[in-house]
């Protein structure tokens, strides 16, 4: 039976013992951690990520969004698969050779264990991998050593044998997609579990307001984007599951005195308070969806830097790290106005948006606004930051753009009343108008804004009506900022300094 391309004595049977040894085990970790850290196949993700080049992962992120990252996830499941059954194999070989039984699952198992302990870091949690290859090696040796004792037992039995070993396997594996899947790692509470009473009242009213001015146009989203919809830019495949007692955020560099925080005294600032910042980001398409407004409940960051004291003329800009290793560079100056935020429309953050806690940088780019924070350094030279590196200059304050996201047809009884409406977005400059056109851009109107909510990184909405003639219509849309510049019309791609132009589009009345 012994296949002619593998090495002498090596037998089918025992790399697919190896095998399934290897799926057994990423099978038993998923069961345990689900789609955290602690997933042996994480870490294998995490170095793939880090080997890509900067432009595969930046078609990646654009274009496949999170189908992207369970794509990489399935990829760096097969390689950890692999490892794991390299190490099966590894045992079943020295099991051959070697008089003590279960030599296969002693080596298996500890080897399993030890490698997923170094990858994720988690001793209790790396039991879940090495357990289900210990067990399929076992299973495997003591059929094989029955095999030995009745030599020439009917073929029916064995392959009987194998049938169940593979449904068993298939099952294991079933139970574990099942199990892993409702792991969902930390929960974001109501904010005020870690705040007073008070200042979940304030987010409240916030909501309420933004819910009160967003017009109601049918296929726009409101002032305040809903958390589970709010979208998400991660480098990684697998999110951070940090717990707030292992958090800490320290500022250094430098500073004139290092100042570090844990997360019960970043919450119980006196400082605390509510804000509308509305993200983008930078790698977004003219009229994409990556923009969206929430309420965040946090703390000034200047609270940290007045009491570390950056050395004047030696600073020049900040390196800000998180818990998943990726980092970014930008001006200290424009730190002042930031915010550290660890509550999100009146909850904490969720995971996904970077809990415990998260910076905000009013008007710039969504790559700076740092999620799962654990580090401030000031430089006295200018460095590069992650997606810097990779090509892209996102640092700076966002473009203006008006997006033109609902066409609605209205009845009114005689003709056809046309409906145009989306949002604007300037940054820290606002929006001052928002002007259509629906000739292509020959004639402008002028369009309704909605009343303007506190804070002064917040987008607008804007909506307008016509009458129109039967056919088509050429809808061009375009913002004026708070400063009075009408936004460019030449048209960019995203990549490097993100997206611009006027949005069109033709409309059929
Ligand atoms: N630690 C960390 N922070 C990060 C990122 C990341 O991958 N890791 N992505 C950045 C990018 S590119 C953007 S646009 C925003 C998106 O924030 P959101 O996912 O909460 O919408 O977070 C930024 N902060
Ligand atoms: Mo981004």
């Amino acid at each position: 039976m012994d296949d002619p391309h593998v090495a002498p004595n090596v037998s089918r049977a025992e790399i697919a013992v190896a095998a399934s040894a290897g799926v057994a085990g990423v099978s038993g970790s998923f069961a345990v951690a689900g789609r955290t850290p602690e997933f042996v196949v994480a870490p294998v993700s995490a170095l793939v990520v880090g080997l890509a080049p900067g432009a595969v992962m930046t078609a990646a992120i654009r274009n496949l969004g999170d189908a992207g990252h369970l794509l990489a996830l399935g990829v760096a499941a097969v390689l950890a698969v692999g490892v794991l059954a390299g190490i099966a194999f590894a045992g079943i070989r020295l099991g051959a050779r070697s008089e003590v039984p279960y030599t296969s699952v002693a080596v298996g198992g500890v080897g399993s264990w030890l490698l997923a302990v170094v990858a994720t870091g988690a001793p209790e949690q790396s039991l879940a991998t090495a357990g289900p290859i210990a067990a399929t090696l076992a299973v495997a040796e003591r059929g094989w050593a029955v095999g030995r004792e009745s030599r020439g037992a009917r073929v029916s039995s064995s392959r009987r044998k194998v049938l169940g070993a593979v449904g068993s396997l298939v099952g294991f594996a079933g139970f574990a997609a099942y199990r892993g899947a409702s792991i969902t790692g930390v929960e974001p509470g109501p904010i005020s579990t870690v705040t007073d009473d008070e200042t979940h009242a304030e987010a409240d009213r916030l909501l309420s307001r933004a819910d009160d001015r967003s017009f109601d146009v049918a296929d726009l989203s409101g002032l305040v984007t809903p958390t589970d919809e709010f979208y998400e830019v991660d480098i990684d495949n697998v999110n951070p599951n940090p717990s707030d007692d292992k958090w800490g955020l320290s500022v250094t560099g430098e500073v004139e005195q290092e100042v570090s925080v844990d997360f019960e005294e970043l919450s119980g600032m006196e400082a605390v308070e509510n804000r509308l910042v509305t993200l983008r980001c930078v790698g977004e398409s003219l009229n994409g969806h990556k923009i969206d407004t929430a309420v965040w409940t946090g703390v000034p960051t200047s609270e940290l830097l007045d009491e570390a004291r950056p050395q004047g003329s030696d600073a020049c800009c900040v390196l800000v790290r998180a818990v998943d290793g990726y980092y970014q560079e930008f001006p200290l100056s424009a730190l002042e106005d930031s915010f550290l935020a660890f509550g999100m429309n009146g909850r904490r953050l969720p995971r996904g948006h970077g809990y415990p806690v998260r910076l905000l940088v009013p008007g710039h780019w969504g790559e700076i606004n740092v999620k799962w924070i654990d580090e401030i350094e000031v430089l006295a030279d200018e460095q590069k930051g992650y997606w810097e590196k990779r090509g892209w200059h996102g640092t700076g304050p966002v473009n203006t753009v008006a997006k033109l996201h609902a066409v609605n047809r209205l009845d009114s009884g005689s003709g056809e009343r046309v409906q145009v409406a989306g949002h604007a977005y300037a940054g820290t400059r606002g929006i001052e108008r928002v002007e259509v056109s629906t000739d292509g851009g020959e004639s402008w109107d002028e369009a309704t804004l909605s009343e303007p909510l506190p804070g002064d990184d917040v987008w607008r909405q804007w909506r307008y009506e016509w009458d129109a003639e039967p056919g088509e219509h050429e809808v061009v849309v375009r913002a004026t900022d708070g400063e009075g510049d009408l936004q460019p019309r030449a048209f960019s791609q995203p990549y490097p300094s993100g997206a611009t132009g006027w949005v069109s589009r033709t409309v059929e009345a």
